[in-house]
């Protein structure tokens, strides 16, 4: 496969943008190597800059659920941006993504727009804050939630691939306020909320965790949080920017059948744009400026060309329950070809997924959890990244990041990459 391209952009990137990337995950620095610079992509495929075809299971971190370039909303753009890309004012448009997003989403009475999930997860937290007069919260080892200040500790994603575990600039001050547990141990959590009473305004969650590969909820795991929450006056937040209108058109909070007091969107809202939102429950969205005193804004929030993207993309959705059947057939049938050949080369494995979200982990032992994500042998998974990118199927550039499937996949798409692993399996035994 020839990158040259790839490699001159990336060696002319370094120049004039640190690392050569806008954000630090695509700069294939733990699997080596260079990354690739991406020109198009329709469907389930990528091109890159020198003209190699890819299978995408990366489709942007999530957002491209019905495949790259998605017809109606490629004309839905073209069409709005006529009317200019931006006024800084509202729009109806923005008032019927909210109506869209309330009649899909369980649990939102009041929803913001903002421009990222980074934002809205921040946000989140400083309402819950703000709504509950505490200053401490929990987050879970390996589970990423953007990089504001307060997330930086323990996080997955891109910290965990580099192994950043202090991020300077990030005070002690604020990282004191940061609580953190392991994934899926209940008693942890228990323990922390007993030894900090009266002192937790929340509890942020990614209910299925795609930060440090793919990390299933343990049965009874996210239920006993909300028990914990209610009896605690704990503020319980899903960050669902990659679960949110992918594992359902609830997102988990519908497929998991767990309520949270606020909700965190992004990418997929906006079907790829900038955009993130948070909202919930009344009660405490009302303390939102300018209804309360709990500030937050932003001038390219609500932005007309993000909001029909993610309107045209929701309304499909929403219109078409059938997809998510689609999805998880497809995911099934996935797992069960790479199950099958890793089974019969005697690796050790795990493969987690649910819905449309899987990964695998080179690892003897179940992957719940940052510890035994990160005690796997990802060495050997660096080098199946760059065999399966050989093969033309393009996998997050990390064992910490959860593989993403689209609608757009052919089960041909699903067989070549079930072949692609079973051959890298016997070229290492
Ligand atoms: N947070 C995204 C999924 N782990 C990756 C996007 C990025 O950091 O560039």
């Amino acid at each position: 496969m020839k990158l040259n391209n790839s490699i001159q952009l990336f060696s002319r990137a370094q120049q004039s943008i640190p690392g050569g990337v806008n954000s630090p995950v695509r700069a294939f620095k733990s699997v080596g190597g260079t990354p690739l610079f991406i020109k198009k992509a329709k469907g389930a495929y990528l091109y890159d800059a020198d003209g190699n075809q890819y299978i995408d299971y990366i489709n942007s971190w999530g957002p491209m659920i019905l495949g790259h370039a998605y017809d109606p909303v490629v004309k839905a753009i073209q069409e709005k941006a006529i009317d200019s890309t931006s006024f800084g004012a509202p729009t109806e448009l923005e008032i019927e993504i909210a109506e869209l997003i309330k009649s899909m989403a369980p649990n939102v009475d009041l929803i913001r727009m903002v421009s990222s999930g980074t934002e809205a997860c921040m946000s989140a937290l400083r309402l819950a804050r703000g709504y509950t007069g505490k200053n401490k919260f929990i987050k879970f080892e390996g589970c990423y939630h953007g990089h504001a200040d307060s997330f930086l500790v323990k996080a997955g994603s891109g910290l965990a691939t580099f192994n950043i575990q202090t991020v300077p600039g990030v005070t002690g001050g604020v990282s004191n306020d940061t609580l953190t547990c392991a994934y899926n141990d209940l008693q942890a959590v228990k323990k922390l909320v007993a030894e900090n009473k009266n002192e937790i305004a929340a509890i942020i969650i990614e209910p299925v965790a795609g930060n440090m590969g793919c990390i299933i909820p343990k049965e009874g795991y996210l239920e006993g949080l909300r028990k914990i929450c209610d009896e605690e006056n704990i503020v319980f937040i899903f960050d669902e920017v990659m679960t949110g209108f992918r594992l359902a058109a609830g997102g988990a909070q519908e497929r998991l059948k767990v309520n949270a007091d606020l909700v965190t969107y992004g990418k997929v809202i906006g079907a790829g744009m900038p955009v993130g939102a948070f909202g919930g429950k009344k009660e405490i969205m009302q303390h939102i400026a300018p209804l309360g005193n709990v500030y937050q804004a932003g001038t390219l929030s609500g932005n007309p060309i993000a909001m029909i993207a993610g309107y045209t993309l929701l309304k499909e959705l929403k219109n078409n329950p059938g997809i998510y059947k689609e999805l998880d057939k497809k995911a099934a049938y996935l797992y069960k070809g790479l199950n099958e050949v890793l089974k019969a080369s005697g690796q050790p494995y795990v493969i987690n997924q649910l819905g449309s979200m899987i990964s695998i982990h080179f690892s003897e032992k179940p992957v719940i959890d940052f510890t035994s994500a990160a005690t796997a042998n990802n060495t050997l998974f660096n080098k199946y990244f760059h065999h399966m990118l050989q093969a033309g199927i393009y996998l997050p550039p990390s064992a910490f990041e959860t593989w993403f499937l689209s609608d757009a996949l052919s089960y041909e798409d699903l067989n070549k990459t079930i072949e692609a692993t079973n051959n890298f399996l016997t070229a290492i035994v």
